[in-house]
């Protein structure tokens, strides 16, 4: 028998459904065998009393993003996929955003263009659609999932992005007929702009507000009001950041009468909180991402969520932003919480903080850590059978994690562009030593060794989520509604 390039010898391998001793054979990138005394290899990892797990897929990232506003953020390609890497995580899915006047495969051929000179490890795209009209919607978006574009996210908020509720219809139903799955980013758009006016009328302007004006409240209207869409027309889709003990309830009760909902949360949610935004001088504005960290109380209930599965999806949100002119505080000491730009850093520190705070204080099962840094993401977004689990036939994407290895965070070890964490001490037990990206050791004694543009594009299929069932009512809406929709495209229009 032909001989192993890497063999991953005596560790302890979990999927998100098992865990077992084996070692773990690889060769030309993709996992051969999983035994117990495998053949020497080429290369050997002796991972005694370290877990060797899937590679961890980071669903929700911002990468070399210019936002609606105008603001460029502070990671490109290479630092992002670098600082994914070191954190454990084999595959991203970041963004390919559209501002309103652009064309949407322009926009994807630019962000596949600077991506494949880059990245590190492999990735694929989501699209942000942020004008539905009937170009975007009869023939880019299709054409983008045609591309392995299999998933799209669109805004409730904020004047630049967002959609009424007739465009997010349009939307919905396209992608039902294409097989893309539908994220949304909900949150009142009126009651936040209705608060954020009463608080700069009273030159209430620091970080803090902006947790004060992205209240609970707007995102679990939002989220009901997106979920009640999804049902009318019995499409499935999937809430994105969901931050609020709220919104987490409202998902919970849509989902125990069947409807098709999924949701993901963040380490913003579990691990900060909007205390966090009230620090001296401008340093709050280090917190300020939206939603926004909430309270003790909505952790508790992040906490349950992920342990019930209505929070099947665990992903960063990194959108990073430096402290200074060019990101956080345009201007200066004068930026007003309106102006701060929008989000945390958390590439790296996304699988750590869980491993650290979920498997070592017992809070979720090593199975429970995988699932929610990997294997759901996979069978969500069209990855099953290649990224997200350790199987022969798989991808070889793995961690190595010794769980012994105590870190104390700081900024200046990370690998990431924003220049600040907001974990910033927080002392970490478990750390991924040793990072597999298709069968090549990107990390390793914590150097790196890949090249820029070795991380390939990722054609994704339809998310595994499209074909499950949805509620009786939403069936019932859907065979009149259906019908509604059938008509209409024979005229070429949804
Ligand atoms: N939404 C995100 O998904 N990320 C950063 C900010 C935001 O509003
Ligand atoms: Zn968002
Ligand atoms: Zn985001």
């Amino acid at each position: 028998m032909e001989e192993f390039d890497l063999v991953l010898r005596n560790g302890r391998v979990a999927n998100a459904g098992d865990e077992f001793e084996a070692d773990v054979g690889v060769r030309d990138g993709v996992i051969v065998a999983i035994e117990k005394s495998l053949m020497p290899g080429k290369r050997e990892i002796d991972a005694d009393g370290r877990w060797v797990l899937p590679g961890g897929i980071d669903s929700h990232c911002h990468v070399e993003q210019l936002s609606a506003m105008g603001m460029m953020c502070a990671d490109d390609f290479y630092s992002a996929t670098v600082s994914a890497a070191f954190g454990g995580t084999t595959t991203i899915i970041p963004f390919a955003a559209q501002h309103r006047a652009m064309k949407i495969s322009e926009v994807v051929a630019d962000y596949a263009e600077r991506a494949r000179k880059k990245a590190v490890i492999d990735y694929g795209f989501h699209l942000i659609l942020a004008n539905p009209d009937d170009t975007a919607l009869i023939t880019d978006l299709p054409e983008a999932i045609r591309n392995g574009i299999t998933s799209l996210k669109v805004y409730m908020t904020y004047d630049r992005l967002r959609l009424d509720d007739h465009q997010l219809l349009d939307v919905l139903t396209v992608a039902a007929r294409e097989q893309a799955l539908v994220m949304v980013h909900a949150e009142n758009h009126d009651m936040i702009r209705w608060i954020v006016n009463r608080l700069v009328d009273r030159a209430h302007t620091a970080p803090k507000f902006h947790a004060v004006a992205h209240d609970p409240i707007a995102e679990s209207e939002a989220t009901n009001r997106a979920i009640a869409l999804s049902r009318l027309l019995g499409v499935p889709l999937l809430i994105v950041h969901v931050s609020g003990r709220e919104a987490i309830h409202t998902i919970r009760r849509a989902k125990k009468h069947g409807a098709a909902v999924y949701a993901e949360t963040c380490p913003q949610y579990l691990f900060l909180t909007a205390e966090d935004l009230d620090r001296d001088g401008m340093d709050g504005a280090m917190f300020c991402c939206s939603p926004p960290p909430r309270d003790k109380d909505s952790q508790e209930a992040v906490w349950d969520g992920i342990k019930d599965g209505t929070l099947p999806i665990y992903s960063s949100d990194h959108a990073p932003y430096r402290f200074d002119a060019s990101g956080k505080l345009p201007k200066g000491k004068a930026t007003t919480f309106k102006e701060v730009a929008n989000g945390v850093p958390g590439l790296e520190l996304r699988m750590p903080l869980l491993f650290s705070e979920g498997v070592m204080k017992k809070r979720i099962s090593i199975k429970e850590f995988v699932a929610l840094t990997a294997t759901n993401h996979a069978e969500m977004y069209g990855l099953t059978g290649r990224k997200g689990e350790i199987a022969v036939g798989a991808d070889a994407d793995i961690g190595i994690w010794n769980p012994d290895r105590e870190v104390t965070v700081t900024a200046s070890k990370l690998h990431d562009n924003a220049g600040y964490t907001p974990y910033e001490g927080h002392k970490i037990r478990g750390w991924p030593e040793v990072v597999i990206s298709r069968g090549r050791i990107v990390v390793e004694n914590n150097t790196l060794n890949a090249e820029r543009g070795s991380g390939m594009f990722l054609k994704r299929n339809p998310s595994d989520m499209l074909r499950s069932q949805v509620s009786i009512s939403a069936a019932e809406a859907r065979r009149t509604l259906r019908n509604l929709i059938d008509v209409g495209e024979k005229d070429g229009r949804s």
